[in-house]
């Protein structure tokens, strides 16, 4: 017998910069189930479960099936936010929800541009948002009713995106006490 997800599985995506470490966080807090944080980036350089590490463009190349085998467990175990600038690789069967983050191009060349990034790496990533890369990778990955396209450009949006996600979980959580 297999035992019911304590909380659901929820993908928080979009390029580099969107909000999504932002979104996670602040979810976290406000879920009204436990929902534990995985920023998918941090944890694989924590373990190791990448290949090669690229000074240049200042990235790591994933090992696919070392990261997949870490969050097996934890993603079955439900109850979890995965924080990841790319969500195709994720088992369509992990997912209840994916939130595809969007940001305006200005914006975002400002936020990545604070963080450092060489110049190609904005470029790269500026280039994707605005080509919508991430939207149609969670769209050609999952059912359409359960990927969200949310903007995320100042506070406001901040707080109403986490209340709506909010909400979903307590639709999700009466919908399990039904
Ligand atoms: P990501 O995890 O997608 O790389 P982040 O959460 O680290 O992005 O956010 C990058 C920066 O932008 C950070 O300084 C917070 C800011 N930011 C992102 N979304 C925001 C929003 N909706 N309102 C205000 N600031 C935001």
């Amino acid at each position: 017998m297999t035992s019911s997800p304590k909380g659901p599985v929820i993908i928080i995506t979009g390029t580099p910069g969107t909000g999504k470490t932002t979104h996670a966080q602040l979810l976290a807090d406000e879920s009204p189930v436990p929902l534990k944080h995985i920023n998918v980036g941090d944890l694989v350089k924590e373990k190791n479960l990448y290949e090669t590490y690229d000074e240049e463009w200042q990235s790591y190349t994933v090992d696919e099936d070392k990261l997949l085998d870490e969050l097996e467990p934890i993603a079955s175990a439900g109850g979890v936010i995965l924080d990841w600038h790319t969500c195709e690789l994720f088992p369509e069967r992990w997912a209840d929800l994916v939130v595809v983050l969007r940001c305006n191009h200005t914006k975002l060349w400002e936020r990545l541009e604070k963080r450092g990034y060489p110049l190609k790496k904005i470029q790269e990533n500026n280039e994707a948002e605005i080509m919508e890369v991430v939207l149609d990778e969670a769209r050609s990955s999952y059912a359409s009713e359960i990927v969200v396209e949310l903007q995320s450009e100042g506070t406001e949006d901040l707080e109403s995106n986490v209340q709506r996600i909010v909400d979903w979980i307590n639709a999700w959580k009466a919908d399990r006490e039904a």
